[in-house]
């Protein structure tokens, strides 16, 4: 476990747009804004509104916002599909459905800024497809993970056949959605479902310092990392190569680049030290 002592900065509730979306509280601090899953009476389950709220989010965030936090309002992070949507869906309307969900998921991987998950409680089925759709998982404890899919008779739609693989391998998901298996916050972690494990309590203060020390990044650095990283992992050897030779390229060329490569070799600029 590792613990976050750091102050943390004041959050300002939205104005506008983001601030009349009813199921995720918006705030800012800084360059951060945090988005707070927003129904806590029924465990942050995911009906159709919700999911089209946190795609107006992502695609509407301020100009001087650089990274985003996450997380659960009450005693989970998110419960997954709101199941009492399902019972009447017919076969063209639950492809639209699954689609909808994968333009949401692909706006918070594929954004402009990064997102940093603070999960704790349930992170299961739908809720583990957004956890996942996030680029750093910070998990308090008392954070679970599973993918009840298969006992309700369904099977992933928001993403999570692509994204959870990746991270966990085909083997690791097949377990927990054969058998029902819920992983707990260590087992996630071993898996490589969370980068880091904190403290119940501490893991948004985890998230927003994260966040914080991301938000002070190029910004094209970002975005090579959130948009060139996972296409490479997808791409043969040769053709990955080629794609980083590009992505490098116009990362150091930019006015930013320049600037911190100048300040390192002036002596400006921090050295890499041991956490
Ligand atoms: C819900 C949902 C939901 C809670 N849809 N209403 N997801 C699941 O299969 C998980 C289902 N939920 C649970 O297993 C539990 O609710 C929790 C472990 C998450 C939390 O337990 P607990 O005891 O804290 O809460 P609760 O009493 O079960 O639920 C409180 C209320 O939330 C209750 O409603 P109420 O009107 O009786 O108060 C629940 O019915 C409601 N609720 N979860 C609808 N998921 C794009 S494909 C994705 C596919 C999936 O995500 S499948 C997995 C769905």
């Amino acid at each position: 476990m590792s613990s976050n002592t750091a102050p943390l900065p004041t959050f300002t509730p939205a104005q506008g747009l983001l601030g009349g979306l009813d199921l995720l509280a918006v705030s800012y601090a800084g360059a951060v804004a945090h988005l707070r899953l927003n129904r806590p009476a029924k465990r942050n389950a995911l009906n159709d509104p919700f999911i089209q709220q946190l795609h107006t989010a992502f695609v509407n965030l301020p100009e001087a916002i650089k990274a985003v936090v996450v997380s659960g309002e009450g005693d989970h992070f998110c419960a997954g599909l709101d199941l009492s949507e399902l019972v009447e869906r017919d076969i063209g309307s639950g492809v639209l459905h699954s689609r909808m969900w994968h333009a949401a998921f692909d706006a918070v991987q594929f954004g402009r800024v990064p997102v940093v998950a603070a999960l704790h409680g349930a992170v299961v089925g739908g809720g583990l497809e957004l956890a996942t759709s996030c680029h750093i998982r910070v998990a308090e404890a008392s954070t679970y993970y599973g993918l009840p899919e298969g006992q309700r008779g369904i099977f992933v739609g928001g993403g999570g056949s692509a994204r959870i693989p990746r991270l966990i391998g085909v083997a690791r998901m097949t377990d927990l959605m054969m058998t029902g298996r819920v992983y707990d916050a260590a087992e996630g972690q071993a898996a490589g479902l969370s980068q880091y494990v904190v403290a119940d309590g501490e893991g948004f203060a985890k998230a927003v310092a994260l966040a914080t020390r991301i938000a002070s990044n190029a910004p094209m650095s970002n975005f090579a990392v959130m948009h060139a990283l996972p296409r490479i992992a997808d791409q043969s050897q040769s053709d990955g190569l080629f794609t980083e030779s590009l992505m490098a390229a116009v990362a150091e060329s930019t006015p930013d680049a320049q600037d911190r490569l100048r300040a390192f070799l002036e002596g400006r600029a921090g050295k890499v030290v041991k956490q």
